[in-house]
């Protein structure tokens, strides 16, 4: 438990119909008595979970009328006692509100401090914290989905099993160290090799379901690259759902890289529009073509639009070299307009970019292709997002990746014959691994980059 009482504004910034000030401490109670004064005759019982109407109370002078929650530990969000104050929404009132609060004993929380204290005192496990970021985050459907299955415990649950899993294989094998004359009986090896095999597959599901949560979550930079008057901006254009990029039927219209964050399906695209590229001797259409060239080098993925109306040219064939190394998807457009591009080279972009569509941009042709195939690039067609353990974010990945390692060593040790002992070493630093996603003694450190990225209030 923590020795001071915080509190802050827990809705969001700004003039609304109603504002929540959260109190949460040992002191919070005794707080809310001194600043709210309740309507109606008698004392005020302040039973936990009902909500009593009444003033808040400056200097003797009432500044708004509001109702008080109380919550007494440890049924809260904190798992401290919590106050919570709702009053009318006006910026200046909502402030006034809480400064008659921080007058009365209460410090201002810093930023994810609420959630914090959740973890700490147990109310949270680590996993079930990031997805309340994420739901507070969340632009679309798809962060929705993840994050209500995460706060439901479907990670936690995946990761108990695991850890339980790890413990017996480990528990078993040190029955084998204790007696150190005894082989590990084959059936024993067989059987361990088999759980192993298992525990593997799970741990594949996991990293996998890290890709699908990057998309969805973070995004991927996307740049959509091509030769002039391919029909970049247009897809630009059509993917946003707005009218963003000028488009028209002069070659070199797009001169600056744009950028925008789109859904398409569930995978959300920081998508870039470039300007064609081509030889030009426009000083502001080089730059351009600069910049498009280093966008296609930086994105995680590239959007090569063909233009399959025009005869291919050169600057196709540099886009098509440029893009053959890297994560990419070949758009070939315009297939509504009279062939132009010739059959060899369409095979050439079907060897050179194992991803291929046929896109006519201007009839809204290929754009549900392009979902399809973006949602299977990104695993999305074999991780459930309602109802799979998907991991979410750089730490839980790093740690699921030492634990596959680890796992496989344990494995490799198990399959050449090592001693007990030996794979059970490498099995609890699996084990670790797997222990820190959830962690309760994780370092401070840790803790602190982690809640320090939620706003205050939360
Ligand atoms: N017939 C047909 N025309 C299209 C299609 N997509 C785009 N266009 C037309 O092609 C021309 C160029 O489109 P843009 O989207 O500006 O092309 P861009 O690749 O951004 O061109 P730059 O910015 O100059 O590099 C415009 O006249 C579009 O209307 C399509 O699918 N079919
Ligand atoms: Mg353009």
């Amino acid at each position: 438990m923590f020795n001071d009482t915080i509190s802050a504004i827990s809705t969001a910034k700004g003039k609304g119909g109603v504002a929540m000030i959260r109190i949460s401490g040992a002191d919070a109670l005794s707080i809310l008595k001194r600043v709210f004064l309740p309507f109606g005759k008698g004392e005020c019982p302040f039973e936990p979970r009902k909500c009593y109407y009444g003033r808040i109370i400056r200097d003797g002078v009432s500044i708004d009328d509001v109702t008080a929650t109380y919550f007494k530990a440890p049924a809260s969000y904190t798992g401290e006692d919590v106050c919570e104050i709702c009053c009318h929404g006006g910026l200046y009132v909502t402030q006034a509100v809480l400064e008659v609060v921080l007058s009365n004993g209460a410090r201002m929380a810093n930023a994810g401090e609420f959630t914090r204290r959740a973890y700490i005192n147990g109310k949270l496990t680590l996993t079930r914290a990031e997805a309340v970021g994420l739901v507070i985050d969340a632009t679309n459907d798809a962060q929705l989905r993840l994050s209500a299955s995460l706060q439901r415990g479907t990670l936690t649950k995946k990761l108990d099993a695991l850890k339980g899993e790890y413990l017996d294989l480990i528990a078993r094998a040190y029955v084998v160290v204790d007696y150190p004359d005894e082989e590990l009986p084959r059936l024993e090896r067989d059987e361990m090799r088999e759980r192993l095999e298992k525990i593997l597959f799970e741990l594949e599901k996991l990293k996998t379901s890290h890709r699908a949560s990057r998309a969805v979550c973070e995004g991927i930079t996307t740049a959509i690259v091509g030769r002039p008057n391919a029909g970049k901006s247009s897809l630009y254009n059509a993917l946003s759902g707005e009218d963003l990029a000028i488009v028209t039927d002069i070659a070199g219209t797009t001169r600056d890289v744009i950028e925008h964050s789109v859904s398409v399906g569930d995978v959300t695209l920081r998508l870039f529009d470039t300007a064609g590229i081509r030889e030009t001797l426009d000083t502001v259409e080089k730059i351009g073509v600069d910049r498009a060239k280093q966008k296609l080098d930086e994105a995680e993925l590239v959007l090569c639009v063909f233009d399959a109306s025009e005869a291919e040219n050169d600057e196709d064939a540099l886009i098509l070299s440029l893009a053959q190394d890297k994560s990419a998807i070949a758009i070939i457009n315009k297939t509504d307009a009279e062939r132009g591009m010739s059959e060899a080279f369409e095979k050439q972009i079907k060897e050179k970019i194992s991803r291929v569509i046929y896109m006519s941009v201007r009839d809204g042709q290929g754009l549900d292709e392009l979902a399809r195939t973006l949602a299977q690039m990104y695993a999305l067609d074999e991780i459930s997002l309602s109802n799979d353990a998907v991991i979410l974010g750089a730490r839980q990945a790093s740690s699921v990746s030492l634990a596959l390692e680890k796992t496989s060593e344990a494995m490799a040790l198990l399959r050449i014959g090592e001693s007990p002992d030996i794979v059970c070493f490498a099995l609890e630093e699996a084990l670790a691994s797997i222990e820190q996603i959830d962690a309760r003694g994780i370092s401070e450190q840790i803790v602190d980059q982690i809640f320090s990225r939620f706003c205050v209030g939360k």
